[in-house]
């Protein structure tokens, strides 16, 4: 059981991300994450989440995987037309972003821990081809929540 550990190793190296990134004018990828939610789940089988990802970078990269403590098994999904797929990667465009959204790409959490309800805080590992791991804090709103534009 080394979840633990990982848990601290991904967020230490966040940190030196953070650290690295300021000030320097170079061109690797620079993530910042902005407006994430998680609206209340229905039920405790399934929920999903969405935020837009940033890169402030000249590089592009793309997210391969999400982890966190809070469920088994989460996937990355895209929408096209009515039917969601599951996605290998969601790439974040250099000097672009990644918007996820209801009804576009989001995240997809199975094998929930617990049934979140608003006021919780999920935080989740976002995993790049390239870059190093991001922690994101995703509250969880009300089912109906719709972000401001
Ligand atoms: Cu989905």
């Amino acid at each position: 059981m080394n979840r633990r550990t990982t848990l601290a190793a991904a967020l230490a190296l966040t940190a030196g991300l953070a650290l690295a990134g300021c000030g320097t004018g170079e061109s690797a990828p620079q993530f910042t994450v902005d407006g994430a939610y998680m609206p209340q789940p229905v039920t405790d089988d399934m929920a999903g989440a969405f935020f837009t990802v940033k890169n402030n970078g000249g590089t592009a990269d793309k997210i391969t995987s999400v982890t966190s403590d809070f469920a088994k098994d989460i996937t990355l999904h895209k929408t096209s037309g009515t039917k969601m797929e599951q996605a290998d990667s969601l790439p974040v465009p250099a000097n672009g972003e990644l918007k996820l959204s209801r009804g576009g790409n989001h995240l997809m959490f199975m094998g929930l821990k617990y049934k979140p309800t608003k006021g919780d805080v999920i935080t989740v590992q976002l995993r790049f081809a390239h870059a190093e791991p991001v922690t994101v804090s995703i509250p969880v709103r009300a089912a109906n929540y719709q972000p401001k534009k």
